[in-house]
């Protein structure tokens, strides 16, 4: 059915409002055929993700808008209005959710965690006492009652070739990037608090070689007290074991490709590591940070459902500050050689489930 539906965002923070939503509305556009609707406060953003709207629209529609003043504040023939982690429609469009005589199914689309809870809030209905207003929730997540992961059709054969031809090589040659054949690379996408530094200090004496590749914008303040300034983009500095490269702020398209070309990615947020989970190597996952320890407990029940070695758990957890980082450090990086299939058996089971958006059509078509 080609539906038309409607995206509110609004940013808090960071890359990853704009981010989840851009996939999810090229995906129901390229995919499922619907006319998307983009209303967000920060378009630029949608920019630096390499966002094409007219092109990436597939046999659907893409219109991005801009979110500014009185913009958003009349309904157009949407279906479908989704109002994206937390974002309050404004006045005229709320007026159209409670009265309007064809009114729009209310979807509130949800943050991702893996707590157990999560299955059975999701698809919970509530009305608005003060005019009747429906609202439905929907919650991404990491078991078959959820409403599950954002994941484009033809992925996974996608990473494959890629990393099973000669793509990658040739892919890090075109972005300036030549490892030395026993050096391996990690990718680094963190918050502030990470404990680059010290881990910086241990890669120099560490027993392997690493190259650790690290987006413009990113630990700015970490490499800048280890190696004395933050490197431009392009820039390599060598300190003993330790090799970093500045890369550029890529496209997500071209950073899926970073993530399958390395060994080990550390991601954060919502979107990047939900993408190291479908590159099906080694990561090391960042929460945002909240307040009273919230994130780690999201952490924890990620752990609880990866079902790793306990290296992987206490890296994890140390790299988000809950124990000693030197010694998990260590101890993950002993046993590295190890850890692959522990992330590709993870991969793969739920790469086996359906992706977030074939669910998310079936659950407002059910509703409609
Ligand atoms: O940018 P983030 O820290 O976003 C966060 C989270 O979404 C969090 O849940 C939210 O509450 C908070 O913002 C306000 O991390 P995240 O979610 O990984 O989003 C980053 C996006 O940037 C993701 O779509 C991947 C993309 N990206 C690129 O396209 N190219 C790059 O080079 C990099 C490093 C990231």
């Amino acid at each position: 059915m080609t539906l038309a539906a409607r995206v509110l965002c609004r940013v808090v923070d960071n890359f990853g409002d704009a981010g989840v939503c851009w996939r999810f509305v090229r995906q129901l556009a390229r995919e499922h055929g619907w006319r998307m609707r983009l209303t967000i406060d920060r378009p630029d953003l949608l920019e630096r993700l390499g966002a094409q709207p007219e092109a990436d629209a597939g046999r659907g529609a893409i219109v991005v808008e801009h979110w500014a003043g009185d913009a958003a504040t009349r309904p157009h023939d949407e279906d479908i209005l989704v109002s994206a982690f937390g974002a309050e429609p404004p006045p005229g469009l709320r007026a159209a959710l409670a009265g309007a005589p064809r009114r729009p199914l209310w979807v509130q689309l949800e943050y991702l965690s893996a707590e157990e809870w999560v299955s059975s809030h999701h698809g919970l209905r509530s009305k608005k006492p003060r005019d009747g207003a429906v609202e439905h929730f929907y919650y991404p997540g990491f078991d078959a009652r959820s409403g599950g992961l954002l994941r484009e059709a033809g992925l996974f054969a996608a990473r494959d070739a890629f990393v099973t031809g000669g793509a990658r090589r040739a892919w890090l040659a075109t972005r300036g990037i030549a490892p030395d054949p026993e050096e391996r690379i990690a990718t680094l996408f963190c918050y502030p608090q990470a404990p680059v530094v010290c881990w910086f200090r241990l890669l120099r004496t560490g027993p392997t070689r690493w190259r650790v590749l690290v987006p413009e914008g990113v630990a700015d303040a970490a490499l800048a007290r280890h190696f004395g300034r933050a490197p431009a983009v392009g820039q390599v500095l060598h300190d003993a074991m330790l090799t970093v490269q500045r890369v550029p702020f890529l496209s997500q398209d071209e950073y899926d490709r970073l993530l399958w070309s390395a060994d080990l990615n550390l991601v954060r947020g919502e979107d990047s590591w939900v993408r190291a989970q479908w590159a099906a190597r080694p990561f090391l996952w960042q929460p945002y940070r909240q307040e009273e320890g919230v994130h780690l407990r999201k952490l924890r029940a990620f752990l609880h459902r990866l079902q790793g070695c306990g290296e992987i758990d206490a890296a994890m957890l140390a790299w988000s500050g809950e124990g000693d980082w030197e010694c998990a450090w260590r101890a993950f990086d002993a046993q590295f050689d190890g850890l692959g299939p522990d992330f590709e058996r993870w991969s793969a089971a739920l790469g086996g489930q359906q992706d977030l958006c074939t669910r998310f059509a079936e659950f407002c078509i059910e509703r409609l």
